[in-house]
């Protein structure tokens, strides 16, 4: 937690000491907000989340459905590629595992990754393993509040490191995408908006893997 009486360059040597600062980040003491584009208007009425792609049976939830999904909360170190990093965030939300347990669909042994869709094209790709790990959540809500528009209300996609887990395969945030539409499953890997903009395509925090050249 956040000590008061410590100056931010206390607490950064701290958490690099502890090990929870990836090479070339710096802490922030609020959550930053950074996106491409404007930010969309949400209408829960019109709203819908959409599965597809190598699953069994397509699905789409409405608002209302998705509301009443078994919830899970989840505390963890976000990381930005552009250096900064903000720790001890806690999430609340669905996580993907869970819509496996509970049946809503069910995967096809061809699928190996997922990519995101969110408003306006943005997409982000990731591996199914780390989409199925402890640390991502489909979230609704940011520090015990529903997600502000600018933080991606009323659905984003996070992936973070969880302190002490350090088997969980970590990359940079951008692999979570704000203002969420659905999950897209697909047998081949396929690059997402800042993977196709030259940003490396798994984006390991702890490696530095920024951009493609990294
Ligand atoms: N739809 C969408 N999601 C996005 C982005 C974006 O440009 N569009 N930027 C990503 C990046 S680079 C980061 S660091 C985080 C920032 O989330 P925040 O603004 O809530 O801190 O959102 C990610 N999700
Ligand atoms: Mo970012």
């Amino acid at each position: 937690m956040t000590n008061p009486t410590h100056s931010r360059k206390q607490e950064e040597e701290l958490r690099k000491q502890e090990g929870r600062m990836p090479p070339g980040q710096s802490l922030a003491r609020r959550l930053p907000i950074l996106h491409y584009g404007a930010i969309p208007a949400f209408d829960p009425a019109t709203w819908n989340f959409r599965v597809w792609g190598e699953i069994e049976e397509p699905i789409t939830l409405s608002w209302e459905e998705f509301q009443k999904l078994p919830r899970t909360t989840l505390q963890m170190d976000v990381h930005c590629v552009t250096r900064w990093s903000k720790l001890d965030t806690v999430w609340e939300g669905v996580a993907v595992k869970t819509l496996l347990e509970c049946g809503l669909f069910k995967l096809r042994p061809t699928a190996r990754f997922v990519l995101q869709h969110a408003e306006m094209g943005y997409t982000t790709n990731l591996p199914l393993e780390i989409v199925l790990a402890d640390n991502f959540l489909l979230a609704t809500h940011f520090e015990g509040q529903p997600l502000t528009p600018e933080h991606g209300a009323p659905l984003r996609g996070i992936v973070g490191a969880i302190p002490n887990q350090p088997n969980l395969k970590t990359p940079y945030f951008w692999k979570g995408a704000k203002w969420l539409r659905g999950l897209e499953f697909l047998s081949e890997d396929n690059p997402g908006f800042w993977e196709q903009a030259g940003y490396h395509n798994e984006g390991n925090i702890w490696k530095e893997q920024r951009t493609a050249r990294s």
